[in-house]
């Protein structure tokens, strides 16, 4: 195991994966910008080194500086976090080339993965589901223009370096496939560098579910059931829950059993999350990320189990130490994501939390790294605490979240707490009857 590990992230995640981290004895390095000196991340740390000025690029994303940190600290060991370089294929390889473990998958799985048309590529030939749609790349626009006629029309034209919402073109009928075959292809030149495109068939009302994985290095590969995401906008999740409140335990069983083959074939390390779009009973892979997920607590509270001490255990060549069997899950899961932003316009709001008070109690868990007096900075991304219950059934998490975000008091900025209770007191979302479409909608209504 190891005895020191560097923190390449800052916020609620670098604290939750210092926490693992103590729990399991080893020595945690925090790396900061000059705009985080006074974070908490910094401050639980027990070692510190600033990196660079506030703008990510010259900190968080800064590779030399951060090595340079892991060096002279003796970390043997890097955790990306999310966002930030934890897909960065180039930085894992760059870590293991010095010498240290990158808590992830290998840099080949991450650049796998990373293009879309690949990874479906190799999904489709383990035997995982897909989205109708061309067979890898299109090489024309009369190529285009017969998958479209084949699989049917509405059509979505991707970039194969897009993914999470970027470099999207849907088609609604022939007379459309000209422009989006053209807008596409010269979008994904200009934002990713890279013109290939591939087709799908567009699904209009699905939901968005993802199955979190773990493999070790010796082709133990399990899952821990699936998140329901649906609840975004603008590809911004909001609310998460595990299960979903769409499919029964057999289809998850089924999906598992799918995707933890297929891993396990590919060799797949580490944490990762596939994603499916979900309509008409059916699983459509779109596709993976080869890093832990901000939504990942709800995946840990029903399968009572800590991923993130996982994801260090397996870096380390620890093997699982269990089967698909031993992984139960057990009542339901729910987590609102807070975030420094006016809950109706959605602009950033951060500045200084005059009041901080976090809700407790039975079921209830606060990932956040805010006190009172913390100056929220303007630089990063504004979120600030994620709320998570559990509870035996859903009905009861929703009456638990409703109860803990009442107790919840951020002064001094604004947040979307207001918001979240709006979403949590609604019979449609009481229900679980919505797609990924809802809360757009939701948000446009008056209230
Ligand atoms: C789709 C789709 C409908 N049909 N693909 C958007 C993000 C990226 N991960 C894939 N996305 C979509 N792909 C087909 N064939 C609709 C979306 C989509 C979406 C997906 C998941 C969560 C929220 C979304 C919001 C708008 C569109």
């Amino acid at each position: 195991m190891f005895s020191k590990i560097l923190i390449a992230n800052r916020g609620e995640i670098a604290l939750r994966v210092l926490r693992a981290c103590r729990e399991l004895g080893i020595k945690t390095v925090a790396v900061h910008s000059t705009a985080d000196e006074d974070a908490m991340h910094v401050r639980l740390a027990d070692e510190a080194v600033c990196i660079g000025p506030p703008a990510a690029r010259d900190s968080y994303l800064n590779v030399a500086a951060i090595l340079s940190a892991a060096t002279i600290t003796g970390a043997e060991a890097i955790h990306p976090g999310y966002g930030f370089l934890s897909e960065n294929a180039d930085f894992a390889e760059t870590v293991e080339a010095h010498g240290l473990a990158f808590i992830g998958p290998t840099a080949e799985h991450i650049r796998m993965m990373g293009d879309k048309i690949t990874a479906k590529t190799t999904m489709e030939m383990l035997g995982v589901p897909l989205v109708p749609g061309s067979d890898g790349e299109l090489k024309s626009l009369d190529e285009a223009r017969a998958v479209a006629e084949q699989v049917g029309y509405p059509v979505l034209i991707k970039a194969t370096a897009g993914g999470g919402g970027r470099g999207m073109k849907v088609a609604r009928d022939a007379s459309e496939i000209e422009e989006a075959w053209s807008v596409a292809r010269t979008e994904a030149r200009t934002a990713f560098g890279n013109d290939a495109v591939y087709l799908e068939k567009y699904l209009d009302k699905p939901r968005h579910i993802e199955l979190q994985i773990l493999g070790d290095n010796y082709g133990n590969v399990v899952h821990f059931g699936e998140r329901d995401c649906s609840l975004q906008r603008r590809h911004q999740k909001l609310l998460e829950e595990a299960g979903s409140p769409a499919i029964t335990a057999e289809q998850r069983d089924t999906i598992g059993k799918t995707v933890t083959d297929a891993l396990s074939k590919m060799g797949y390390r580490n944490a990762g999350t596939l994603e499916f779009l979900y309509q008409d009973g059916q699983f459509c892979f779109i596709e993976m990320n080869t890093r832990l997920q901000v939504e990942h607590p709800v995946t840990e509270m029903v399968c009572d189990v800590d991923l993130v001490r996982e994801q260090i255990r397996i870096a380390a060549g620890e093997k699982l130490g269990y089967t698909q069997s031993d992984i139960t899950f057990s009542g339901h899961a729910i987590e609102c994501r807070i975030n420094a932003e006016d809950p109706d316009t959605f602009a950033p709001c951060p500045g200084t939390v005059a009041v901080y008070h976090a809700p407790g109690g039975l079921g209830v868990r606060i990932d956040s790294a805010l006190y009172t007096g913390y100056k929220v900075p303007p630089y990063y991304d504004s979120m600030i605490a994620k709320v998570i219950v559990h509870a035996p059934t859903r009905a009861e998490a929703i009456a638990r979240m409703h109860r803990a975000l009442d107790e919840f008091v951020v002064e001094g900025i604004k947040t979307v707490i207001p918001l979240h209770r709006r979403i949590l007191a609604d019979p449609e979302f009481q229900k679980g009857d919505y797609t990924i479409h809802w809360l757009e909608q939701f948000t446009a209504r008056p209230h």
